[in-house]
């Protein structure tokens, strides 16, 4: 009988932990500048330092004990060989002058005075180091297993004998019986290599199951009934052969779902055949996953006459064929592990006639996949597993939808396990975590899940994520930063809300004091980060992953280092440099938009990095500009609702009936799409261009148009519903700063918006030549730094183009924008009062700004000296 530790147990253990910061190392290790101590991962119930210690003798005797196996003596003897150790004799009783080793012997502790293992749960064990002697005595195989892990990260790293190690006593257990990782996403499955890999990090991290059920394998789907072929069923056997090795269950999935006949006497022996092939190479672990598969269709007739139809029916029929499973082939096959499945339902705790079914019909020792309250769940608390333990009436098991990013393939998610409470693993059957797609790139979260489920009640998540860094850094301090920094840009998932929380308080940072210095080093990190990473992180497989990523990384660093050096030269009162910059940056965020990661499916899916983060620092950084040069800035869309693929939602604005903002949801009552013009503008009429020919259906089926002044009262322009476009012409007079249509009834279509176009009063510019294809005489002056007016051909004599402001102001100056490459000559003339022009100077170069005492004008003109014109922005202020 294995005993639970009580909860004051894990409590108290945790209050050892936080009282010994840095456990075990070696008593003179020096330590390296700023290098951590090796710390023990997953963090340990309990250690507490002994007033002794060891020296790593050149010859070490090694006495296997009870339950020792070949790895627990193979991890032991690589340890004490990097520690120094030069030779390890077996033997069976300790020799004088040479430390001594016990490996799986409990009676061993004796002489440290260590209370033996016998009282802990499967896979704990204690370690002790003292006495001229280390003992490692496990609960089981499994628990000595561990206790040499835990060897390996103690003992110094040293190329010959001498070093000496403090006295150590580890007394450590897991918080839950099954800690691991289900390979069951969809998109490119791991690669073989990638799996052994990953079983050797399982093994070093005390994680003990790994779930074998890529969703794109087609031998463990599609085509169920197969044999795999021969190529793939011995590399199968290596994985299982790995993972005994490392003390892992190797669980073979198998998902019928998809044609599966339950009441099918044929397809039950041909699972359990496929079963019996797999028990063949090695396989103890198995599992019947039916998650995403219909069950209001049955795969053939017989089912719907057996079971009739509804959630019951089919809770039935699952129940009666994994009850056959359960008694054919498990039962009957001694050492099996008990049975796995996967519900249709694995999302929820709601009673319902399907989970009903299953709770009473199902053979109680199977044990219940469940990913918490929904599919990616945000938190899962014990009072939830204890609801499910309730629905479904058997062991939960949860199949823990982090780090997958398969729903999100253009982000990479390297933040830490977050939002399950404390407490959670005593009433679950163990934890399986879904992985990303990229392996490599998974091991920083996976390092924390595994943290989390050894020990939750000392877990917290920023500080084991803290720790994963360092790990999978290794001890240069140059690569720990630059993975923390490109790490901290990919961190948000709904787990970990906030996206890039240190680089966020940075820009805060910068925003409140102005500290340019500060933030530049932040970004010089940040833009460095990638390539400190290429040349040096240890495990290069991580580069491979995330190669699009670290590639936009670098770009946006870029991009912000650009924004940033423009707000300081134009706070600086350096216009011409500030332009300079600021016409840069289009194109580097169009560099560093242009990464992409190709999926399984062949489709390119631009990646995201820092996204509310570094986009808004830039789009800050130009308002910023926009605001010293007196402009209100380009004009906004918005959408109360996320976006589907890389439909975003300026595409919505930007004047191409082709392209289209496309929502990732279907509208409630309440959300809404519109645009922010950024300032108050007279109001001409708005159309709204819905939907696609592709999906003709997604449109705002009832809404209003609505504008505003404030963004916060609305007056209502007009109601529509049952059209895809909706036209509305405001009342003359009328100003607004923000227009939005708003759904007034809740609709199961998702929304595309080809245009939100808002005519405003753009009579304000005049004038020749006429504006080429593409381009408006208005983008003179619109407000908006990113347009260009250019001129359809070369002036004549006398053509000019004219600012009419609407009415008298004061002004002091006026600036004339031209993109960098044009070299036109203008002369700035100003209207007065008297309906006069006077000159106010010469256009010269891509920047001019011509000052003058205040003066009361109406308009401003360019009057045409030579070149083809290409205006940005006229601005009188
Ligand atoms: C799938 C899973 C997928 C995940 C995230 C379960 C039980 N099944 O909605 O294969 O990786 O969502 O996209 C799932 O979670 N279904």
């Amino acid at each position: 009988m294995t005993l639970r530790p009580t909860r004051l147990a894990v409590l108290a253990a945790a209050l050892t932990l936080l009282l010994t910061p840095t456990v075990a190392l070696a008593a003179d290790e020096p330590k390296a500048a700023g290098a951590e101590a090796p710390a023990i991962t997953p963090t340990p119930q309990s250690v507490r330092s002994l007033d002794d210690r060891v020296t790593i003798t050149s010859t070490v005797t090694l006495i296997p004990g009870e339950s020792a196996d070949t790895q627990a003596v193979r991890v032991t003897e690589q340890a004490l060989r990097d520690a120094g150790a030069q030779r390890i004799v077996h033997g069976d009783r300790a020799v004088r002058d040479r430390l001594t080793v016990h490996v799986g012997s409990a009676a061993a502790l004796g002489a440290l005075t260590l209370e033996g293992p016998a009282g802990l749960p499967a896979d704990g064990y204690v370690l002790g180091i003292g006495e001229e002697r280390v003992v490692l005595a496990g609960k089981d195989a499994t628990g000595t297993y561990y206790a040499a892990q835990t060897l390996r990260q103690i003992l110094p790293r040293r190329d010959r004998p001498g070093a000496k190690v403090g006295g150590l006593a580890v007394r450590d257990w897991p918080a839950t019986g099954l800690r691991g990782v289900i390979e069951g996403f969809y998109g490119t499955p791991w690669s073989h290599d990638a799996r052994l890999d990953q079983l050797d990090f399982y093994g070093e991290h005390k994680m003990n199951i790994y779930v074998y059920s890529p969703k794109d394998d087609p031998y463990l789907r599609d085509k169920w009934r197969e044999p795999h072929p021969a190529r793939e069923l011995a590399q199968i056997k290596e994985l299982v052969d790995r993972a005994g090795e490392r003390h892992v269950d190797f669980t073979y999935a198998l998902s019928p779902g998809l044609s599966i006949c339950y009441s099918s006497d044929a397809d039950t022996a041909a699972l359990i055949d496929k079963f019996r092939s797999i028990w063949e190479i090695g396989v103890r672990t198995f599992a019947v996953p039916l998650d995403d598969i219909s069950y209001t269709s049955w795969n053939c007739p017989d089912d719907q006459a057996k079971w009739g139809t509804g959630g019951a029916a089919a809770g039935a029929a699952q129940a009666h064929l994994l009850n056959r499973v359960n008694r054919e082939f498990i039962a009957e096959h001694p050492g099996a592990q008990p049975l796995q499945m996967v519900p249709t339902e694995y999302y929820n705790v709601t009673g319902t006639p399907y989970k009903k079914a299953l709770a009473e019909q199902l053979d109680p020792d199977v044990l219940v996949e469940w990913t918490g309250i929904g599919v990616i769940a945000p938190t899962m608390t014990v009072a939830q597993a204890k609801a499910a333990r309730a629905v479904f009436n058997h062991p939960i098991l949860t199949w823990d939808n982090y780090p997958v990013n398969d729903y999100v393939t253009n982000r990479l998610l390297l933040g830490p396990f977050n939002g399950r409470e404390k407490g959670l693993p005593a009433e679950l059957a163990g934890i399986t975590a879904n992985p990303m797609i990229q392996p490599h790139a998974s091991k920083i979260a996976l390092f924390t899940v595994a943290d989390y489920a050894w020990n939750d009640a000392a877990y917290d998540p920023r500080t084991s994520w803290e720790a994963a860094v360092r790990w999978y850094a290794g001890d240069d301090t140059r690569v720990q930063r630059a993975l923390r920094t490109f790490s901290d840009v990919n961190y948000s998932s709904r787990l970990n809300l906030q996206q890039a929380p240190e680089l966020a308080a940075a820009f805060e940072r910068f925003w409140r004091d102005g500290d340019e210095r500060r933030l530049e080093r932040v970004l010089d990190d940040l833009r460095a980060a990638p390539s400190v990473l290429r040349d040096r992180l240890p495990e290069q497989g991580f580069i491979d992953d995330a190669g699009p990523w670290l590639d936009a990384t670098e770009a946006w660093a870029s991009a912000a280092r650009t924004a940033l050096r423009l707000v300081g030269e134009a706070r600086d009162g350096d216009g011409r440099e500030a332009w300079e910059l600021r016409q840069r940056l289009p194109g580097l965020l169009a560099t560093a938009r242009s990464f992409v990661y190709v999926g399984l499916d062949g489709r390119p899916v631009p990646v995201t990095v820092g996204e509310g983060v570094l986009d808004v620092f830039v789009d800050d950084a130009m308002a910023e500009h926009d605001r010293i040069l007196g402009v209100p800035g380009a004009v906004r869309a918005a959408s109360s609702i996320g976006v589907y693929r890389d439909n975003v939602v300026p595409r919505m604005i930007d004047g191409d009936d082709a392209t289209f903002y496309w929502s990732s949801r279907a509208p409630a009552v309440g959300d809404t799409v519109g645009v922010d013009l950024r300032q108050e503008r007279e109001l001409r009429s708005v159309k709204l261009a819905m939907g696609k020919s592709t999906s003709p259906g997604d449109y705002l089926r009832q809404g209003v148009l609505e504008y505003s002044s404030d963004g916060a009262s609305w007056q209502q322009l007009t109601a529509f519903s049952g059209q895809p476009d909706v036209t509305a012409t405001a009342p003359p007079g009328t100003t607004a700063r923000f227009v939005r249509a708003r759904a007034t009834a809740k609709q199961t279509n998702w929304l595309v918006v080809r245009e939100f176009g808002v005519v405003t009063d753009s009579a304000s510019v005049i004038g020749d030549p006429p504006a080429a294809a593409g381009s408006s005489l208005g983008a003179a002056a619109d407000g908006d730094l990113g347009t260009v007016y250019r001129a359809a051909r070369t002036p004549r004599e006398g053509e000019a183009l004219t600012v009419e402001l609407g009415k008298q102001r004061t002004a002091r100056s006026v600036t004339v924008l031209q993109p960098s490459d044009t070299a036109v000559r203008a002369t700035v003339e100003l209207r007065g009062p008297d309906g006069t022009w006077h000159r106010a100077g010469e256009v010269r170069g891509p920047y001019t700004r011509l000052r003058f005492g205040p003066r009361e004008v109406d308009a401003a003109r360019l009057v045409w000296r030579g070149g083809v014109p290409r205006i940005a922005e006229v601005i009188v202020r």
